[in-house]
């Protein structure tokens, strides 16, 4: 019998997490992991049992992103290990701190069924790994995982063989200085007047300014600054997608740039000859492949800026500087300005503009999906955490241009379909007192549909729209633009409805508008989930879809 006066190897291991302060991990258990996770629960800390590995990590990945700091997860050895391997490259380049409790294979063993080598498999991904084989050191190695995600904004996997894990404890009394506490907590960084007065003369310089705001100025703080500066230099505003929200209601904001920009906003993008890309890390797809703003140099304002960015050159202006001190230090210093790009007429047409106008032919009982996401933003209620997806109809569901950043989250490095549903129970579990709203599609919902048994038996608020096209869209678009056949990615209406209410949540059909009044109130009086199954066309063809792949019928 053991003496259970002598903490175990994972009872410490369990200490080590916990005084990290984090109060949820996502967790799917087995033989390497167990014993751990029921301690780090008596200890408090809430646990959301998933059903697949990938789905753990990308919920953590989300917990992440929406509470700017690091998410836990845990995973089995071996299979359940290498389940992590399409998400680990999405919090990689979405720079999300995860530290990953997992399980390794027994040292004792010569051989073991589930054993692989698993150090390889993580650095692949880019993300860090530690194996934890010498059991007095541990507690420490975990503090500095934790200090590693933070520091350099990574997924840290640490493996622990599952045998050690079992051992008693000899190691020192006391737990290390956990990871929060030595963290270094540098004010932010005010720009060198040097480099301020290279970045005012070229503002000043310019006649058609965009100001354009990135994840980075979300996090700084920056949107009234940013404000500030369009304002005095008489220019727009924009964002990247995953800071979409940002200037929600200021009149002269023509939305995201990049892969989802809205028709007036490509126009005016194209007009622009200055872009002041602020906490933004110009990604490939944010200056749609150095498309988007032809006539404009780039000044970006950044604490990191970059010449290069994902294969392109991007800017050649820089101020390095906290998003929110650099563009407040531009704008006291700019002069004031006589001609101003932006107008009334400007606003007015901003404002009365459709992402897209394009005339398709659909078919009769089926949705355009374009007006179902205008009536979805007019009806959903303010307060909802939304959630955007990926596959074609991501295009339409971005296009919410009053919906405030704070209550928007999309997570789109690394391009896997399938990742909603668990990003949507990560912002469940990090906003449990909200309603979420994930937006997603029929094949995307389908490759991970298991996790609607989580959603029900965690009781989490979520609603799930789904723009059902009866296909792989983005795949029938493809292939119907090159003359193939459609037969590897058109499977019909799979009747997601029926499988929502298998699960035991609401499930619902809607091929009419007209019903969302009487379903949104339906949801009111219910806490449950649900799932609407909104059967739309897959005539209607995407802006940036016509564009990359111009051989279809739809042109445009
Ligand atoms: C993991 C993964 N597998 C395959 C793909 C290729 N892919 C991109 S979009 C897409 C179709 C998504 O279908 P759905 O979720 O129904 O959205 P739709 O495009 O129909 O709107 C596929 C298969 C991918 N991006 N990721
Ligand atoms: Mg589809």
């Amino acid at each position: 019998m053991q003496n259970e006066a002598v903490p175990r190897l994972y009872d410490v291991l369990a200490d080590a997490f916990a005084q990290e302060k984090i109060e949820v991990c996502f967790a799917l258990l087995g033989d390497a992991n167990m014993n751990w996770a029921v301690r780090l629960a008596a200890r408090g800390c809430r646990m959301v049992y998933v059903r697949h590995e990938h789905c753990a990590l990308a919920a953590a990945m989300a917990y992440a992103r929406k509470n700017f700091d690091v998410a836990v997860a845990t995973v089995t050895c071996g299979p359940g290990l290498t389940q992590l391997i399409t998400a680990l490259p999405a919090a990689v380049r979405a720079h999300l701190p995860v530290v990953v409790f997992a399980g390794e294979a027994p040292l004792r063993s010569g051989w073991y069924n589930q054993g692989i080598d698993q150090a390889p498999l993580i650095a692949a991904t880019g993300a860090a790994y530690h194996a934890l084989h010498l059991p007095e050191r541990m507690p420490v190695a975990v503090r500095d995982a934790f200090l590693q995600a933070r520091r350099e904004r990574r997924p840290v996997v640490v493996g622990v063989p599952f045998d050690l894990q079992d051992r008693p404890w000899q190691g020192a009394a006391q737990l290390p200085t956990p990871a929060w506490q030595l963290l270094p907590k540098p004010a932010p960084l005010p720009p060198h007047p040097d480099d301020l007065a290279r970045a005012v003369e070229r503002v000043a310089g310019a006649e058609r300014v965009v100001v354009l705001a990135g994840l980075g100025a979300v996090e700084a703080g920056a949107g009234p600054a940013c404000r500030a500066l369009a304002a005095r230099c008489g220019g727009l505003l924009a964002t990247t997608l995953p800071a979409r929200g940002l200037f929600h209601d200021d009149p002269y904001c023509i939305g995201i740039s990049g892969s989802y920009t809205p028709e007036v906003g490509l126009e005016y993008l194209k007009e622009a000859d200055l872009v002041v890309a602020v906490g933004a890390s110009l990604a490939y797809h944010a200056g749609g492949g150095g498309q988007l703003w032809p006539k404009a140099s780039t000044l970006q304002v950044d604490i990191d800026p970059v010449a290069v960015s994902q294969g392109q050159e991007v800017a050649r202006h820089h101020l390095r500087a906290d998003a929110r001190l650099g563009v407040e230090a531009l704008t006291a210093a700019l002069p004031a300005r006589g001609k101003a790009w932006r107008s009334d007429a400007m606003a007015a047409r901003i404002r009365d503009s459709k992402p897209d106008s394009h005339v398709f032919e659909l078919e009769p009982g089926l949705l355009d999906p374009r007006e179902v996401v205008e009536a979805l933003e007019k009806q959903l209620p303010q307060d909802w955490e939304l959630v955007n997806s990926s596959g074609h109809c991501s295009w339409f569901f971005a296009q919410m241009p009053s919906r405030a950043q704070a209550r928007f989250l999309t997570i789109r490095e690394f391009g896997a379909i399938g990742n909603g549903i668990a990003f949507a129970m990560g912002v469940a579990a990090a906003r449990p007192d909200r309603r979420v709203v994930l937006f997603d599609g029929d094949g995307s919902l389908l490759m991970h549909v298991q996790e609607l048994e989580t959603i029900r038996r965690h009781g989490m608020k979520i609603l799930i729209v789904v723009m059902n096209d009866g296909a792989y869209g983005s795949e029938v678009h493809k292939l119907r633009a090159e003359g193939m056949p459609e037969d590897g990615a058109v499977f019909g209406y799979t009747d997601l409805a029926a499988i929502a209410r298998g699960f035991g949540l609401a499930g619902e059909t809607i091929r009419s508008l007209d019903d969302l009044p009487r379903l949104l109130s339906d949801l009111a009086s219910s806490e449950g989930a649900a799932v609407w199954d909104v059967h739309v066309s897959d005539k209607v063809v995407s802006r940036t879809m016509r564009r990359a792949h111009p051989g279809g019928k739809t042109k445009g």
